[in-house]
């Protein structure tokens, strides 16, 4: 995808389309004050930068609205160019003509996230900051939220820099013995050396490792309700919303299609999946079908919630159960073993280790099993990262750059390390972390990134 031109001015409603209070119309380029001007009254010949001023919207003589409208002077705005921003009633009809009288004096309709591109690529903002405006505006819980208002804020970015800075050092150090052909500075000393390099993977490492909660910081955990028939799944759905969201029944095989319910737990989103039971002798097509569909969110689930009965001996199902997760399962998904029915338990209870004792009925161990479902999540902030990886760029990067740092170990460890082939890998990761903030980032890439932002953005 090619990138849009950057060089004219460009107009679009930043607040959502449809009727409202008050609408919010951004126009920004070298021309945004003139355009603006040409439309509004009095004329604006040399505004003051960032004063709100009440002006007419005039259609040629005919009055439009009256709009509160900011003038920004470059590259003291948002996008880094002149921006005007106009307060408008939220009438579909107003925001249309004022719109129409941008284009008509020379700006054109902006693409997605076309403004936020301009800040990026006028230096008002790195790439990783850039992505993190998208992901404040859709995040949809506090930890969604935290997470994206860090990476605004530009905490990755800080993170990332701190390691690169430490690689630039390593780097000239290799070079600048590689310009010394007359053996003036004292030779490399390997140990020390290789010891800075692993402390920079470790970092690098570390963020990369976030990911995997992060991403379901951002997007929400999926959660797969699964195990033998009967065992309690829909009710533990249930008792966790706290309505009655799924079916429930006596009967082996009440659960057919999958069912979906989200909820916030401690601030994070949790997407449940209730699945049928996977019952070796199903007995309809209609219940085989199920399975089918049970088996095809396993397979997508961050994390596995195994129910077993805890009133009856482990049942051929629930060993059934355990071997079809683990074959359905994605490497790194999470398993969350549970017994439900303890309401049920009499004397002779039946011993499970790692597994979290729970009542559908009573209630009794579901903030225990709240918990654990967000627990790597919360583990993430608390180990006071101060940025939490989010997006698969962002963590094939990091690994792209912890890899060159593998091979960079693996050089020193030789006898007589051949110190081109160190730089080579040093060069290597400091291009992957360049990428990550968008330094080398290409046009496609940077393309793919703002068409997922809304227009007006
Ligand atoms: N005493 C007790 N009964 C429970 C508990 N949880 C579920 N049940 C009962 O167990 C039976 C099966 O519950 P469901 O929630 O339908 O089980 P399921 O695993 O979804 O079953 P399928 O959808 O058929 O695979 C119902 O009669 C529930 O009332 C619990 O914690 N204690
Ligand atoms: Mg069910």
């Amino acid at each position: 995808m090619k990138l849009p031109e950057t060089s004219d001015t460009i107009a679009a409603l930043a607040t959502p389309p449809g009727a409202g209070a008050l609408a919010i119309i951004r126009i920004s380029g070298p021309a945004a004050f003139s355009t603006a001007s040409s439309f509004l009254a009095p004329a604006q010949r040399d505004p003051e930068h960032s004063a709100a001023r009440l002006l007419s919207v005039k259609n040629g003589p005919a009055l439009v609205d009256r709009a509160v409208v900011v003038f920004f002077r470059a590259p003291a705005s948002y996008t880094g160019d002149d921006t005007v921003e106009i307060t408008c009633h939220g009438s579909p009809y107003i925001i249309r003509t004022i719109l129409n009288l941008a284009v008509k004096s020379g700006a054109r309709p902006a693409e997605p996230g076309e403004f936020t591109l301009r800040a990026f690529l006028n230096g008002k903002m790195d790439l990783a900051q850039a992505e993190a405006v998208g992901e404040l505006i859709a995040a949809g819980s506090a930890g969604a939220h935290r997470a994206a208002i860090t990476q605004a804020e530009g905490g990755l970015s800080a993170e990332v820099r701190g390691i690169r800075t430490a690689l630039a050092g390593l780097l000239a150090e290799i070079e600048a013995r590689l310009d010394d052909s007359y053996e003036e500075i004292p030779a490399l000393e390997t140990r020390a050396f290789a010891r800075r390099a692993a402390a920079a993977r470790g970092k690098t490492l570390s963020l990369a490792a976030g990911f995997g909660a992060g991403r379901g910081i951002r997007d929400g955990v999926k959660v797969v309700i699964t195990g033998a028939p009967n065992s309690g799944k829909s009710s533990l759905l249930n008792a966790l919303l706290g309505y009655d969201r799924a079916m429930v029944s006596r009967r082996a095989g009440t659960t057919r299609d999958t069912l979906e319910a989200s909820l916030d737990i401690d601030g994070f989103s949790i997407l449940f999946t209730d699945t049928a039971g996977l019952n070796a002798r199903a007995a309809s097509p209609l219940e085989r079908e199920g399975i089918k569909r049970a088996e095809k969110a396993i397979a997508l689930a961050d994390t596995i919630v195994l129910v077993k009965d805890a009133s009856v001996k482990e049942s051929p199902g629930d060993r059934r159960a355990e071997r079809e997760t683990a074959r359905l399962a994605l490497k790194g998904t999470r398993l969350l073993r549970v017994l439900n029915k303890a309401d049920l338990l009499t004397g002779k209870s039946r011993r499970a280790p790692g597994c979290l004792l729970v009542s559908a009925k009573t209630g009794d161990g579901l903030p225990k099993f709240k918990a654990a479902l967000v627990a790597e999540q919360k583990k993430v902030f608390r180990d006071g990262a101060q940025a939490v990886v989010t997006s698969a760029r962002h963590f094939a990067a990091l690994s792209g750059a912890a890899a060159e740092l593998a091979g960079l170990e693996a050089v020193l460890k030789k006898n007589r390390p051949p110190l081109e082939l160190a730089a080579e890998h040093l060069r290597g990761a400091l291009a992957a972390l360049a990428s990550l903030l968008g330094e080398t980032t290409p046009e496609e890439v940077l393309g793919n990134i703002f068409k997922n932002f809304c227009v007006g953005k």
